[in-house]
């Protein structure tokens, strides 16, 4: 039993490019047009997190995922993608769609936030010449719209339900986190947002409307947190763009992207005209340039130009990437039933690659492996170092980990 997958959102403005990165992402084919509102429904997919796999390190000539795939010694670990509907100003009142659609990433872990950052849409999504629109204003003003939309839904479930029993109960902070469930917060966010609101000497049963609003705000930081990904860099008009956002939000929360071009260069390698490994920075060329259509050698020189040259890559894997270890802070562990073939009982090398939070010990890891094996645990092997750790070890980025337990699978 694997640990629960990890959730990703993809938010923003309408008509910036949401769908598309969705499905460069996940290679799942959904509506893409340049008008606004085309995504109605949300659209749910699988992307692949690209790792070196520890087959490499530990000089194993291959492994056999379970789930997600390994090429040229590059690991590919699932994570789950939701794509929906757009935002613009004034969502949170009742313009455009509303924000209500937005309840679907109620179980994302973090969120991407999509921005134009060639300039190319006004704030309503609509279409207009690269460089004409300012994406720093786009970004703060539907960040407004994301904090606008969790305050909400903090405040339904304060207001209907928490408001009423907190006034009885021993632990305010038990009953926050329970009836926060579904929405993937943990206990540890909600004492976390609880001090960044510098509510900690305050009983929430005396909070106040501005006090719970302020809670929802830290709580939304601290258990969905935004990554920008500044997309259309094939526009030459972004690069100025690009600078002016990580001036304003800081080169750890921005992450360069085109997710056409990653979406041009997944097609064309699926059709065989290329071969490309998501994350790279070059492409090879597989058929006669001759046998190309004019417009897909037109649209595959300027990938070349605009963004190989200047960005190094499409920085779809960088951006996502950041979200899994700089803002989830998330490790890769293998869990193995043999420490010396690094198999599973059926002789599956390397079966497992666990997305896990920094600072998860090895009795955590049993439990995410199976529930008895966690209740029962003995001891657990440091397979790469041979080693016996104990309940409280700490686990580490890679590590490939044998649980030895009373009650085995
Ligand atoms: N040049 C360029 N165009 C892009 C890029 N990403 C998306 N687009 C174009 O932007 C338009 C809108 O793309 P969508 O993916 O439908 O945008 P969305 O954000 O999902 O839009 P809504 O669902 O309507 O809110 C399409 O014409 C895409 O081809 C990119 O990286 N570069
Ligand atoms: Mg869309």
């Amino acid at each position: 039993m694997p640990p629960p997958e990890k959730i990703v959102g993809i938010v923003g403005k309408t008509n910036v490019g949401k769908s598309t990165l969705f499905s460069a992402l996940t290679m799942v084919p959904v509506k893409i047009a340049d008008h606004p509102f085309t995504t109605i429904e949300p659209n749910i997919g699988v992307t692949y997190l690209r790792k070196k796999c520890v087959h490499v390190e530990l000089g194993l000539p291959s492994c056999s995922p379970r789930s997600g795939y390994c090429v040229r010694g590059y690991r590919f670990i699932p994570v789950k993608l939701i794509d929906v509907a757009g935002l613009i100003p004034g969502a949170s009142q009742g313009r455009g769609l509303g924000n209500k659609f937005m309840d679907d990433l109620r179980q994302a872990d973090a969120l991407i936030h999509v921005v134009d950052a060639s300039g190319s849409t006004d704030l309503e999504g609509n279409r207009s010449k690269p460089g004409t629109h300012d994406p720093v204003e786009e970004a703060e003003l539907i960040a407004r719209e994301i904090n606008e939309w969790f305050k909400s839904v903090i405040l339904r479930i304060w207001n209907s339900k928490i408001a009423r029993i907190i006034t009885t109960v021993q632990n305010p902070v038990d009953t926050i986190f329970q009836n926060l469930s579904g929405l993937s917060i943990k206990r540890k966010h909600v004492v976390e947002a609880i001090n960044l609101a510098n509510l900690e000497n305050k009983h929430p049963k005396t909070w106040n409307q501005s006090d719970v609003e302020e809670f929802a705000v830290k709580l939304r930081e601290v258990s969905k947190p935004i990554i920008i990904a500044a997309n259309k860099i094939d526009y030459p008009e972004a690069v100025d763009n690009v600078k002016k956002l990580v001036k304003t939000f800081g080169e750890e929360n921005v992450v360069p992207v085109s997710a056409l071009a990653e979406l041009i260069l997944r097609k064309a390698n699926q059709a065989g005209i290329i071969e490309y490994i998501p994350g790279d920075g070059e492409f090879k060329l597989k058929v006669p340039k001759e046998s190309l259509a004019k417009d897909q050698v037109k649209a595959l020189e300027l990938i070349e130009k605009n963004v190989f040259r200047v960005f190094k890559t499409t920085g779809i894997q960088e951006l996502l990437k950041k979200t899994i270890y700089n803002k989830l802070k998330l490790i890769t562990v293998y869990p193995v039933e043999d420490e010396n073939k690094y198999t599973d009982h059926h002789g599956n090398i390397l079966p497992d690659a666990y997305l896990v939070e920094r600072g998860t010990t090895a009795r955590e890891l049993a439990y995410m492996v199976h529930t008895e094996l966690g209740d029962s645990f003995l001891y657990a092997v440091d397979a790469k170092r041979k080693k016996r750790i104990g309940e409280s070890h700490i686990l580490e980025d890679d590590d490939v980990i044998k649980i030895v337990a009373t009650k085995s699978r």
